[in-house]
Formats: structure tokens, C-alpha cells, sequence
């Protein structure tokens, strides 16, 4: 008797210790701190500081220091991190119904990502990440990829011909760019800057912001604003973490992502505005005036990665999002 008293009161200070102990969040993303990821990371951190009354803090472990974004979510399945923003790039490998997310020239501009997002579809795949030991706090946003090189200016798809170039480790992007006659190599981001500077490959495609962000004009003469694909990002949170908090703390969590969402939303449309002008102010040429169809009757086949396992029912839904 005096044991099981003993047992529990001893439980009774964890559980009130868990509750008010003071407890330092680690934020992970690729890029740097004054990026659109860097800048949701500090609204995520600013954030849940202000709600828990200064309970929670938080730091970002930005450009890949703690790995690549595959290693992060990994990470958050074993507890070894605690939340990630991360690009939906590697996630299918872990939640195969986001590559629904990932088909080229699926989504008609940022208006009908967002929309989609922040919808029922949106939140049915947060629902799908939640069964594979993570956590979907909330969609953010990448923006949409366009392709850079350093061998010569693309604007058709013979033009991408025979170009190695870096994809995300993403079945429906390496399919896409197979079929629209480029090299496909995946590999993790922390090594792009690096591959693209020895002329491991010639080239890679990102968002404006990540080739800002990045400095990309170091290594890449030319882009082209093909805007193959939308790149949605995601906040992610360790199940482990999560499931030692309070049901207020862990709304909390997600109010964070939401303000972290906006604020990268709001630093996607910056640039948008401003980022081609940047590109050119350091030295790329870059091609504006490109003629999608062909790219896009050539990636077609790419829907297959997703439609032969799960049907067109969900690629459906997401055109008809007005
Ligand atoms: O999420 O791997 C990529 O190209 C991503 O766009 C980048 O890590 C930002």
C-alpha cells in the first residue's frame, strides 16, 4: 500500500513537472534563417513562446544542420527532433498519398494551392501524415519550382535534353523530369550548392525563394521560369513530443504552425514580386516567356506514380478547387 501511495504521488509531481517545466523546442529546416522557412520558424518559436506565457522556447537548426529533410522527418518518427518544416520533396516516400501534392502542372497558381490546402483536401492528407508516426501541423508553402542550369538557357524541353539535373528524392518529380528529357539525380539539399560547384550536376530546380535564399547565381547561370510544379512545405511535429503534452499545450503547437504559415505565405509573395529582378541584379539570365503545354503533355505520364496505386478520384477533386 505504502509503495503503491509512493508510486503515485511520485507520478503525480511528473505529470505537474511535465506541465509547467520550462521545455526548448528545436526547430529544423534546409535553409537559412532569414529565408521563408527561417522566418516561419522564428513565428512558430515567437509564437507558442507568447501562448505558453514564455513554457516554451524554441531555437531553429536551420540549413540542414541537423540533415537533410528525409533525416528530419525521420528524426521526428524516433523522437530525435521536434518539429520540422520541410518540403513535401521526401515525405512520399514516407506518406505516399502526398504525392498527389507533388504532380507537375497540377495547380494553376498560388490562389488555388492555398485554397486546396487550407480545405478539406488539405487537411485529409494532414490526417494521412498523421498515421505514419508524425504529426501535419499545418501546410506552408515552398512555391512554385523553376529550373536553373549552367550549360545553356531552357526554353523547350529539347532544351533540357541529356542536362543532369538534381531532384528532390520525389518519385513524381525524377519521373516528370525523366520524361521531359533531363537526367534526373536525386539527392538530399544539403549537398546541392556543393554538387552544383564541382559540376556533379548541371543543374536543379527550385522556388525563387530557394534559389535566392540559397545563392544559387554562385553556381547557375541561367533560369527559366517553368514553374513545373507547386512545392508545398509542411510543418511537422514529433508524435513523441506531442503525445507528452496537454491537450492545451498541443493546440498551442498548432496555432504556432498556422502564424508560421502565414508569415512564410507572406515572404513567398515578397518574393514573387521581387526575386526575378534579384536573380538578375546577380547575374542570371533569366527566361520568363515559357511555353508550359509542351513541358506539361511530356510530364504527364508522371501521374501515373500516383493514379496506379490510388485512382484519379483525388487528382479530380484537386482541379475542381475553385
Ligand atoms: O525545402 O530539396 C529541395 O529542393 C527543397 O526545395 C528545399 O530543401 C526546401
Amino acid at each position: 500500500m505504502k509503495h503503491t501511495l509512493t508510486a503515485l504521488t511520485g507520478a503525480l509531481i511528473l505529470a505537474a513537472g511535465a506541465a509547467t517545466a520550462q521545455q526548448n523546442i528545436v526547430v529544423g529546416h534546409s535553409l537559412s534563417p532569414t529565408s521563408h522557412y527561417g522566418i516561419g520558424a522564428q513565428a512558430f518559436i515567437d509564437t507558442l513562446n507568447e501562448l505558453s506565457d514564455g513554457a516554451f522556447t524554441g531555437d531553429q537548426a536551420p540549413a540542414g544542420q541537423l540533415g537533410g529533410e528525409r533525416d528530419m522527418i525521420e528524426g521526428l518518427q524516433i523522437g530525435s527532433m521536434d518539429v520540422v518544416i520541410t518540403s513535401t520533396g521526401p515525405l512520399g516516400n514516407f506518406v505516399p498519398e502526398v504525392y498527389a501534392l507533388d504532380l507537375p502542372f497540377l495547380f494553376r497558381d498560388y490562389d488555388h494551392a492555398r485554397t486546396t490546402l487550407d480545405g478539406e483536401i488539405g487537411q485529409e492528407l494532414l490526417a494521412k501524415i498523421d498515421e505514419n508516426q508524425l504529426v501535419g501541423l499545418a501546410w506552408t508553402e515552398n512555391g512554385f519550382r523553376h529550373v536553373t542550369n549552367s550549360q545553356r538557357p531552357v526554353r523547350t524541353p529539347e532544351d533540357l535534353d541529356g542536362l543532369k539535373l538534381r531532384t528532390m528524392e520525389n518519385r513524381v518529380h525524377m519521373e516528370a523530369f525523366s520524361e521531359m528529357g533531363a537526367s534526373p539525380t536525386p539527392m538530399a539539399f544539403p549537398e546541392l550548392f556543393t554538387a552544383l560547384q564541382q559540376g556533379v550536376v548541371d543543374g536543379q530546380e527550385n522556388p525563387v525563394t530557394v534559389i535566392t535564399a540559397s545563392k544559387f547565381w554562385e553556381v547557375q547561370g541561367h533560369v527559366s521560369l517553368t514553374g513545373h510544379v507547386y512545392s508545398p512545405a509542411v510543418v511537422l511535429a514529433s508524435p513523441i513530443l506531442l503525445d507528452g503534452l496537454t491537450e492545451e499545450q498541443r493546440g498551442w503547437f498548432y496555432e504556432a504552425a498556422k502564424a508560421s504559415a502565414a508569415a512564410t505565405r507572406a515572404e513567398v509573395n515578397r518574393l514573387e514580386d521581387a526575386g526575378v529582378a534579384l536573380l538578375r541584379e546577380n547575374g542570371m539570365e533569366v527566361i520568363t516567356d515559357i511555353d508550359k503545354a509542351p513541358f506539361a503533355e511530356l510530364a504527364e505520364p508522371a501521374y501515373a506514380v500516383y493514379t496506379d496505386q490510388y485512382g484519379s478520384d483525388m487528382v479530380d477533386r484537386i482541379k475542381a478547387v475553385e
